[in-house]
């Protein structure tokens, strides 16, 4: 990777960060929505850091043995799903310093009412009642510091982290305004087909790591059968038609789902179904998930044994991201006046 000033240019090299938490199985709602867009954006003219936050997972209790055992499992699915550490920074947020270090200064920038508001804070501190943690409410200045180090121009997302990418894009532009021109503004990269797949037992929910029905989302690892019976129980309505309307969603998410995996139009989907019952519908995008997953489980096999050589990639991933993130922190530390100067 060559080397890039963390000034803020205009222009600038394109730069993409993201980061997926190692929480939970992955299922196809992170792969379709975030991790094909990692993949995609893999391109010769821009440099790439993906992230396995763990310090964001712990904003909710987590078994300490399970979260090593996750982040391991996640960068090894990364891997296999095309992350390709030649061309990205694979790494684990917690061991680059940098991360808690500007997560610090950024929340001292920003404002408590920007946070309060965050709708994924509202959800998620309305379940936990008293046990909601403070982390969890400054959870997306975390993000923000994330983002910011690296002076990424762009972050691939789910349609769910449109709010926090514009709150990082806030931070940002007040702490500039505040100390000088710092950071690079970023921009969100949200797919329009499949930047939110829903539940398929509830198909007005997103499709999430957390909910407890077993048939809500198709993981990555699940075995073929698995897929099929999920599928075949996916809630659908009593209307007989299959076309890409929002009245019917349960049938809109089951046909975002198969354009995501076969790549089709919508107009050439809508024609191959015309006619058919919901058991067909069901049955044929059981198979395109099964076939589009084959090759990363087949591959995740191979990473997942060898995890010393997992460990070694990641450490490398680790060096790699610091030496990026230290010089922006640097020269934060110089705008806000911290420590006693001179390096
Ligand atoms: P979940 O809600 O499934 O537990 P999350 O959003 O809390 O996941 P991550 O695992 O860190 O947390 O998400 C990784 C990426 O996957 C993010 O870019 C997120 O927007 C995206 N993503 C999560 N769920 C979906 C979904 N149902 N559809 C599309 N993208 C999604
Ligand atoms: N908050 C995100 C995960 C995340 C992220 C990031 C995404 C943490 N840091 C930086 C993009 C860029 C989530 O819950 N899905």
């Amino acid at each position: 990777m060559s080397e890039v000033a963390t000034k803020p240019a205009a222009g600038g090299p394109i730069r993409v960060l993201s980061g997926i938490q190692p929480t939970g199985n992955l299922h196809i709602g992170n792969y379709i929505g975030a991790v094909t867009q990692w993949v995609a954006m893999q391109q010769p003219d821009s440099e790439n850091f993906y992230c396995i936050v763990d310090l964001h997972a712990i904003t909710v209790p987590q078994d300490p043995k399970e979260l090593r055992k996750k982040t391991r499992e996640v960068a090894a699915i990364l891997l296999a799903a095309g992350i390709d550490p030649k061309r990205s920074v694979l790494f684990v947020q917690s061991q680059v310093l940098a991360h808690t270090e500007l997560a610090w200064i950024l929340s001292c920038v920003t404002p408590y009412g920007w946070l309060a508001r965050m709708t994924q804070f509202k959800d998620k501190s309305q379940k936990q009642r008293e046990d909601t943690s403070a982390g969890l409410l400054t959870y997306p200045v975390l993000m923000a510091a994330d983002i910011l180090l690296y002076q990424a121009s762009q972050v691939p997302v789910g349609e769910d982290q449109k709010q926090h990418l514009e709150l990082t894009r806030d931070i940002a532009m007040r702490f500039n305004r505040m100390f000088g021109e710092t950071f690079r503004i970023p921009e969100p990269r949200i797919l329009d087909v499949g930047a939110r797949i829903m539940g398929l037992d509830d198909p007005v929910k997103k499709m999430s790591k957390s909910e407890e029905n077993p048939s809500h989302a198709v993981n990555l690892m699940d075995p073929p059968d698995v897929i099929r019976r999920k599928f075949q129980r996916a809630t659908t309505d009593s209307l007989a038609t299959i076309a890409f309307t929002e009245e019917q969603a349960g049938v809109f998410n089951l046909l975002t789902i198969y354009q995501s995996f076969t790549g089709q139009s919508r107009e050439a989907i809508e024609a191959q179904f015309a006619g058919r019952g919901y058991g067909d519908l069901k049955k044929a995008v059981a198979e395109a998930v099964i076939e589009g997953l084959k090759p990363l489980q087949e591959r995740y096999a191979v990473f997942a044994k060898d995890p010393g050589q997992l460990d070694a990639l990641l450490k490398e991933g680790a060096a790699k991201a610091s030496a990026v993130a230290n010089r922006t922190i640097a020269t934060v530390w110089e705008r806000v006046g911290l420590g006693i100067g001179g390096g």
